[in-house]
């Protein structure tokens, strides 16, 4: 099929405002968020219901085009973008934006792929009930996306990821075909689970095209505290202290070291610093319940204090309004967005046990910063989940992107290394996409890769979804 005829197939089955063709219209999605990749593609599909969505898959199946499913783009491993060499459609889910049911009493939710998470929340709570799944890119990713990258966010250490989310999904399989596995049942023992093996996929098994979540009660009550402390190691002996006083009221727990911090104050207008004095490291604690508010606030004053005579944290201080809740977030959610102002580093999303975490930041911290000078460890985030981003800033006088692809690389190859010999992951809740596949690949064993592999093979044997992503070739081309 020629690339004409191809159009025209795809603009018989979505219509002209289903079907985008020109560069300039398709140019700011075929750059992923961290601009590192840009793919290249044929035509952009936007489908408005889950048949428009069957027919694009049954093009391509019939043309071999490969197919880029995408919502909102603001993942970080280049994932929902084409490879720089495809001729791709590139299918936005974003039409494909009801929310198709709220059931209080079921406490659930099924919601199309293109519903963007906010909008979720939104929703959840005017049912009074709530969806306890955040992060930084709320406003722009959607459920689609979430699910198929099985995200983390700031919610994890209690609610767990997406995939504890998720009750059931439907999914537009490579051969066009419908999984209908919209279930909201909370026990399901039919052996083989699709739907988990779908959800973190990256699309390399089909689009999901609508998911039913799991709800909880509402917790209007929420004590945002903010902590400083001297060493990496206090933050998991805070944290544990913390849940000890407080039980399962705490839901998040992010460390910002104070190089996070100073990122944030000088490149984020409206922010400042939280407490009088810099602390080398600090905690963003979020409680939540849906009891006395005052009685959460009097125990979160009281288990800091006792923290602070404990010697476990220096300072403290608790969000007095909504408002200041708000601005102690943003602190931390626009670290990514800080540091991206500031120039570029290497990323590593990395998770090792829990109790190994603050070892290895203050370990790799040194052992990186003595091999490659002139970097800068930045490495903060979800400490309650054994998950850091542990990023490697250039040297200041670096040229970034050639640093990227030489040093950079050197640097992640070693970072990596000390991450598996802790028996950690290269990807803690990001995934592997194009970024991190030929990391994957190299660190992974060959039975957990043949048998991704086989998987991939049996569901999606013309190797049309989303290529390039997440599975490695078992033979892949010498590099010249
Ligand atoms: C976060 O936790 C995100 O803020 C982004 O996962 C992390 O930019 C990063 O490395
Ligand atoms: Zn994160």
């Amino acid at each position: 099929m020629t690339d004409h005829d191809l159009l025209d197939r795809l603009g018989e089955a979505l219509g002209p405002k289903g079907l985008v063709s020109e560069a300039a219209d398709m140019a700011p999605w075929l750059t992923d968020w961290r601009e590192r990749v840009t793919g290249g593609a044929i035509a952009m599909a936007l489908p408005a219901s889950v048949e428009e969505v069957q027919q694009v898959v049954r093009i391509a199946a019939e043309s071999g085009t490969p197919i880029i499913p995408q919502g909102g783009n603001t993942g970080m491993v280049a994932g929902g973008v084409p490879r720089p060499a495809d001729r791709a459609i590139v299918l936005s889910l974003r039409p494909m934006n009801a929310i198709r049911s709220i059931d209080p009493a079921d406490s659930s939710m099924v919601t199309e792929a293109g519903v963007i998470l906010s909008e979720v929340h939104r929703a959840a709570e005017e049912a009074d009930r709530r969806f306890p799944f955040s992060l930084a890119s709320k406003d722009s990713a959607t459920i689609g996306g979430l699910v198929s990258t099985n995200a983390g966010g700031t919610q994890v250490l209690r609610y767990g990821p997406m995939r504890s989310l998720v009750l059931g999904i439907e999914a537009v399989m490579p051969d066009g075909s419908l999984f209908e596995g919209l279930s909201s049942l909370r026990k399901d023992n039919r052996g083989y689970d699709l739907k988990q093996l779908l959800i973190g996929a990256e699309g390399t098994l089909g689009i999901v095209t609508a998911a039913s979540l799991k709800l909880f009660p509402a917790a209007p009550n929420r004590v945002t505290a903010w902590a400083g402390f001297a060493k990496a190691s206090d933050s998991l002996s805070l944290l544990r202290r913390l849940e000890a006083d407080l039980g399962p009221v705490i839901e998040g727990f992010e460390l910002v070291p104070a190089a996070s911090l100073a990122l944030v104050l000088d490149h984020i207008p409206d922010t400042r610093a939280p407490l009088t004095e810099a602390h080398a490291w600090n905690a963003l604690i979020e409680c939540r319940d849906g009891g006395d508010a005052r009685a959460l606030r009097g125990a979160v004053e009281q288990a800091l204090a006792g923290a602070i005579e404990a010697r476990l944290a220096a300072d403290a201080t608790i969000a007095a309004s909504e408002a200041q809740a708000e601005a102690l977030w943003k602190l931390r959610e626009a670290i990514s967005e800080a540091e991206r102002h500031d120039g570029v580093a290497a990323k590593h999303d990395i998770s090792v046990p829990v109790s190994a975490m603050p070892g290895f930041i203050e370990s790799a911290t040194a052992k990186v910063e003595a091999k490659f000078s002139g970097t800068r460890v930045n490495a903060f985030g979800h400490l309650g989940d054994g998950n850091v981003h542990f990023n490697v800033r250039a040297p200041a006088d670096a040229n970034g992107d050639a640093w990227l692809a030489g040093e950079g690389e050197a640097v992640s190859a070693f970072v990596h290394d000390l991450v598996a010999a802790e028996g950690g992951s290269l990807s803690a809740e990001h995934g592997i996409g194009q970024l991190k596949l030929a990391e994957y690949a190299r660190l992974t064993g060959s039975v957990r890769l043949d048998a991704q592999r086989a998987i991939k093979q049996a569901l999606d044997p013309l190797g049309i979804m989303n290529p390039g992503k997440l599975v490695p070739l078992a033979n892949p081309p010498a590099t010249p």
